[in-house]
């Protein structure tokens, strides 16, 4: 009864919208979603302090472009995607001077019911404004793989993911129209997180397959012809669960692939192993810094070294700091350094820049507006910091992907909780919230001052 009463009170539906409004979570969001994501929102909101600051998960996120200068200060930026989540992964700038980049768009209500998600291609000019975009088919989401893009030599684009339980490649024309896709896999559950067209013309990925290797998830790696037909594959791993990170092809032809191997669940070391280009192993090497660190980017180094960069544990930060490891043409370490405060960091990308230091994007907790914000750090040669960057609003904000462009600033892909459509924006949302309740009380108390002039009839 109590609830019909305050229902009858303009007054009480007013404080309601109030409260509501002020709640730390999107209600607007929540009752228009499935369950799932009601208990995501509200557990993810308030378990900050415990969150790990590499694990993230799908909200309401928006997919976010930044072109700064060389120092780091934003020239423009692009908000993209739909109500529900989108997520890049991959950024390419392509021979038109534009950008192309691929995600995941999910549908928080799909149709057909068991439709959540697809890849999503977008080709924009060199400003970030969208020229087209295309979805292909449906990939799973699973944040420990990805997309991933290059642009073929003949201006068409070829895409990596994992699709019912396989790895997906598609090939697409220079429009993004599928010219033919291949799947690969056991019966179990495989996934492609890098993609690369080596210099035969055909394709190398690699990705996490659990059909195939030791046992739980292993690290694949797949050589293709350039009708993506396999010529040889390669699994790496422990009996527990292992992931790919990425995979280059070096000056010399060689490949050389980057991941996370168990020895013991669930302590990780870095893994890095180079093959011939015919998959011969011609060394690897397993880096045990922290007892847990995780790798997300490699690069080849101008002096024939390479470049690994990821997320560390330390003894000073619960949530672990961003990790930049360098070594020498054999993989052998010549210096390690962590970045970042007491609340949590990680580097998704790295790149050497054109004067020889190198850059690191991610996310930053301890130097944020709110919650995470992108990270964009710029070291010198020996990873000593130059300057850093962060950019975001209240909500998460995070990069995964990092270019230097011909002028020498950076362009930052990651995801925005903070400024998409139908984000969290906590401030106008209360400010709403208020405005309503003092509109609803004065048109309560307009109402009882003054009658209608012109009562409606009473039917007979
Ligand atoms: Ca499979
Ligand atoms: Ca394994
Ligand atoms: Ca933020």
């Amino acid at each position: 009864m109590l609830k019909y009463k305050v229902l009858e009170n303009s007054f009480g539906i007013a404080l309601i919208v109030l409260i509501i409004s002020y709640l730390p979570f999107n209600v607007m969001g929540v009752m228009g979603s499935d369950s799932f994501f009601v208990l995501f929102r509200i557990i993810d909101v308030n378990s900050d302090s415990d969150d790990p600051d590499w694990k993230f998960s799908p909200g309401n996120g928006s997919i976010w472009l930044i072109k700064t200068d060389e120092e780091g200060d934003i020239e423009w930026d692009q908000v993209y995607g739909g109500k529900d989540a989108d997520m890049a992964y991959s950024l390419i700038q392509t021979t038109d001077g534009g950008f192309a980049f691929a995600g995941i768009t999910l549908y928080n209500d799909p149709s057909p019911a068991d439709h959540l998600s697809d890849m999503w291609l977008i080709k924009t000019d060199e400003k970030g404004l969208m020229q087209r975009n295309q979805t292909y088919g449906e990939v799973k989401f699973d944040d420990d793989f990805g997309c991933a893009l290059i642009q073929t030599r003949d201006e068409g684009f070829t895409l990596a993911s994992g699709k019912n339980w396989d790895m997906w490649l598609v090939k697409t024309d220079r429009n993004g129209s599928i010219q033919w896709d291949k799947v690969y896999g056991g019966i179990k559950n495989d996934a492609a997180t890098t993609l690369i067209q080596t210099t035969d013309g055909g394709f190398a990925l690699v990705g996490t397959t659990s059909s195939y290797g030791a046992g739980g998830d292993d690290i694949w790696l797949v050589k293709t012809n350039t009708s993506g037909e396999i010529q040889w594959q390669k699994t790496y791993g422990s009996i527990y669960d292992d992931s790919a990170s990425t995979l280059l092809q070096t000056d010399e032809g060689d490949l050389v692939l980057a991941g996370n191997v168990a020895s013991s669940s669930p302590h990780l070391s870095t893994y890095l192993v180079k093959t011939n280009s015919s998959g011969v192993m011609k060394w690897n090497q397993t880096y045990d810094i922290s007892n847990l660190s995780i790798n997300y980017a490699l690069i080849q180094t101008t002096d024939n070294g390479f470049g690994l960069a990821g997320w560390i544990h330390t003894s000073t930060s619960y949530n672990g700091q961003m990790w930049f490891m360098k070594t020498d043409n054999n993989g052998t370490a010549q210096w390690n350094q962590t970045y970042g405060g007491m609340k949590g960091e990680v580097a998704y990308d790295l790149i050497q820049t054109t004067e020889g230091g190198f850059a690191l994007a991610g996310s930053t907790s301890s130097f944020s507006t709110g919650r995470q914000d992108m990270w964009l750090v710029k070291t010198d040669k020996n990873g000593y910091i130059q300057w850093n960057r962060s950019y975001g609003g209240t909500q998460k904000d995070y990069a995964r992907v990092l270019l230097q462009t011909t002028d020498g600033g950076f362009v930052l892909l990651g995801t925005t909780e903070s400024f998409g459509i139908n984000d969290e924006k906590s401030t106008p949302f209360s400010l709403l919230g208020l405005f309503i309740f003092i509109a609803i009380c004065l048109l309560s108390q307009k109402r009882k001052i003054k009658p209608p002039k012109n009562p409606p009839r009473m039917l007979r």
